[in-house]
């Protein structure tokens, strides 16, 4: 494949046997949480039919770097991806091991980073639901482990990153100068309800509408005035905030007039403008990806995969189709990765 373009794929799954096995666990008691229709089965794999992603065979693409994943990455011509620890990360666990499964899990994603420095960087896990250990574990993760940013799932027992007591973490990656990738889980107990039927938990439409809501939730209660510089990153083609972004901001201003939503000094198009990217995994459309750059700047949109749960091929097939010029075209296959996750140049 012609190496006329750097290949970073963006949002990239992967696990270690120690989190598969906790996660396992968890599915084994009785809860509410609509995660498990995927977690379910995921250590053990005797699930059966329906028994969530062990019997859809995604877990060995999750534990391998090596075996598959590098000679398709060189099949087709993917030159780096920026890995992450698969959803639900270590959020379903208790404060104590999530804290512990984060550190084990960011230590070895260093050594896979440093074995394979131009193949492999990484987004660190952090527990959430330990907020100052988490913003420790942050700095550890880039100053120490070389890491490249962070990624949160989503919800956290169902609590979402504008609430106070999670602000050390967005102390600490505005201070470190890193993004946080808010990848989607299942939705929050309370969004669950209607989500639970039909397949509608999952990526689907479920994912987006957690993230979506999320995001909207940072951007409406004024969050990025306290964390100017605060990045967030996306995945799903912008999980569909920007395609209401003009609604939002006309909404939001007058629900600032008649006092149920707290005023911002900025607009809410320009929070998503300025503390925003996207990336374009697991949607392989022209138009959407058109119309993205159209809104919110090609400099603001990163190509992705979604490994191991999409193929590589048709992602690749696709960007490289896609009608952009070369120039645009290079921005979002790798120079804005390069940028926002401060990836060093090829070569
Ligand atoms: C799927 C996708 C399942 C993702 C996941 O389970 C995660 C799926 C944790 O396509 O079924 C993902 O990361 O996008
Ligand atoms: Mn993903």
């Amino acid at each position: 494949m012609a190496a006329k373009f750097r290949r970073i794929a963006t949002e990239e799954a992967w696990s270690i046997p120690e989190v598969a096995k906790e996660l396992g666990k968890t599915s084994r008691y009785p809860s509410n949480s609509l995660d498990l229709l995927l977690v379910k089965g995921v250590y053990d794999g005797d699930a059966g039919p329906g028994g969530g992603y062990a019997s859809m065979h995604f877990l060995d693409g999750l534990l391998d770097v090596e075996k598959t994943r590098l000679p398709q990455m060189d099949q087709y011509g993917v030159d780096m991806h920026v890995l992450a620890l698969t959803a639900p990360g270590v959020q379903m666990f208790d404060a104590d091991t999530a804290t512990e499964l984060a550190a084990l899990a960011n230590d070895r994603l260093a050594e896979i980073c440093r074995k394979h420095p131009t193949r492999f960087v990484g987004l660190a896990s952090m527990a959430p639901h330990s907020p100052k250990r988490a913003a420790r574990e942050m700095e550890r993760a880039i100053n120490d482990l070389g890491l490249n940013g962070f990624m949160i799932n989503s919800h956290t027992n169902s609590e979402y990153l504008d609430n106070p007591k999670y602000w050390p973490i967005l102390e600490a990656a505005e201070a470190l100068d890193r993004p946080i990738y808010i990848h989607p889980r299942a939705a929050s107990d309370l969004f669950a309800g209607p989500l639970r039927d039909y397949g509608m938990d999952s990526a689907m439409w479920g994912y987006g509408m957690e993230v979506g809501t999320h995001a909207v939730r940072m951007m409406t209660s004024g969050l990025f005035d306290r964390f100017p510089k605060l990045k967030i990153v996306i995945g799903h083609m912008g999980e569909a905030v920007h395609f209401w972004l003009w609604r939002i901001t006309f909404m939001n201003s007058r629900a600032q007039r008649i006092g149920r939503a707290p005023k911002t000094e900025l607009t809410m198009a320009e929070y998503f403008q300025r503390n925003f990217a996207i990336t374009t995994s697991g949607v392989e459309d022209d138009l959407a990806l058109d119309y993205s750059i159209r809104k919110i700047g090609v400099d603001n949109v990163m190509w992705a995969i979604d490994y191991p749960y999409q193929p590589t091929a048709p992602a690749v097939e696709w960007m490289n189709k896609t009608p952009l010029s070369d120039a645009d075209k290079a921005k979002v296959y790798g120079g804005n990765a390069e940028r926002i996750f401060k990836i060093a140049p090829a070569g």
